[in-house]
């Protein structure tokens, strides 16, 4: 008999079981989700010698990050609720994920960024999907009071995290997680700006654990940047600064939230430099062949700091980090932190010559 693999159907039909939704709910997906868990063949080692680490790498989404998961939920839901026009705010990839969803959903799509710092990747993706981009003279804070106010009082569906069903589409990570590793890692890292991603896989793990699906739980371990570490600092940040512009937030939506889940979890929340940042990026890329955009890679700065103060030390333990987006949403960073190509003649002896072949 010859078998045939199972086409992955997206996230809400293949979690409906645990997600809000009925027969009646229409699925708006672009076949999120089913994202490898992509072990640590290198990097690893680093943290201590019975750490077994794993990278969830969410870029490889139909738009480059995590944000689709929610966003196939919350536009499925709009459009089951009569929605025509959806809005946020974003640093970027809600934007693109909200205007694709939007664009497959035939409905459209208003997107608040702040101007200038929204990494070039994204900015196309709003632009190519369609979306109403307008840029913001102010911050991604501002952006989101801004959609709130506007949502309020006009007929327009509100798609940030602060939608309930952002989060239920995004705890899916979570179950995916416990389905490749068979259960629950003992540790969760991931990069915090809004902390509704956080929030989720707590969420996640937590429904899981409750269905039998997974025996524990994970301490999640959450990092933000330093320049735009409210959580961190235990005060909001009104001018937050960091390269990571993904999670240049200085007033998560769901602060709260992530509080519970780092206190619930015994886990905890750190900064990481923009130094630190950059450094653990360039790492992935080029030791561990992982690109991710510089946000995600707090995962695995925080990581390195952990270790740094023996935190894993003579435990064996499996850790997965969230890769949260693509490298290529943001090419001017990557450009800007390698060295120059090396120019040459169209002649083999010289290039021969350079490379000291
Ligand atoms: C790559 O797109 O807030 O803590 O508007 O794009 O759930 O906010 C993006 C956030 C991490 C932080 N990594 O997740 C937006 C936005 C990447 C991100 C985060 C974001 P949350």
């Amino acid at each position: 008999m010859s078998t045939t693999a199972q086409a992955w159907p997206g996230v809400i039909e293949q979690y409906a079981q645990y997600l809000p939704v009925s027969d009646a709910t229409p699925r708006v997906t672009l076949l999120e989700g089913n994202t490898p868990l992509i072990p640590s063949v290198t990097l690893a080692k680093r943290l201590g010698e019975g750490v077994e680490l794993y990278f969830k790498f969410e870029g490889l989404n139909p738009t480059g990050s995590f944000k689709d998961r929610g966003m196939t939920m919350a536009i499925s839901k709009a459009v089951e609720e009569g929605a025509t026009c959806t809005i946020c705010a974003s640093t970027g990839n809600t934007s693109a994920a909200a205007a694709a969803y939007s664009a497959r959903a035939g409905i459209q799509s208003v997107v608040l960024i702040p101007d200038g710092y929204v990494a070039l990747g994204k900015l196309a993706q709003a632009l190519a999907y369609g979306a109403r981009t307008i840029a913001v003279e102010g911050h991604f804070d501002a952006c989101l009071r801004l959609v709130r106010e506007i949502s309020e009082n006009y007929p327009v569906e509100l798609v940030n995290s602060l939608n309930p069903y952002r989060l239920q589409g995004q705890k899916t990570a979570a179950f995916e997680v416990c389905d490749w590793l068979g259960r629950a890692p003992d540790y969760h890292a991931l990069p915090v700006g809004n902390a509704g991603n956080i929030t989720s896989y707590w969420m996640g793990y937590g429904e899981y654990h409750e269905a039998g699906m997974a025996e524990s739980r994970p301490k999640m371990l959450g990092f933000q940047a330093a320049g735009s570490a409210p959580i961190v600092l235990g005060e909001r940040v009104d001018k937050p600064e960091t390269l990571a512009t993904a999670i240049r937030i200085g007033n998560p939506a769901r602060w709260e939230e992530a509080i519970c889940a780092l206190d619930e979890s015994d886990g905890c929340i750190r900064a990481v430099t923009d130094e630190e940042i950059v450094e653990a990026y360039t790492e992935l890329s080029s030791v561990e062949g992982v690109f991710c955009e510089p946000a995600s890679a707090a995962s695995w700065a925080g990581l390195k700091q952990l270790a740094g103060e023996g935190f894993f030390a003579g435990q064996e333990c499996t850790v997965v980090a969230t890769l949260t987006g693509h490298g290529l949403k943001d090419p001017d960073r990557a450009v800007a932190i390698a060295t120059e190509p090396d120019k040459a003649p169209d002649d083999v002896d010289t290039i021969v010559k350079m490379l000291g072949l």
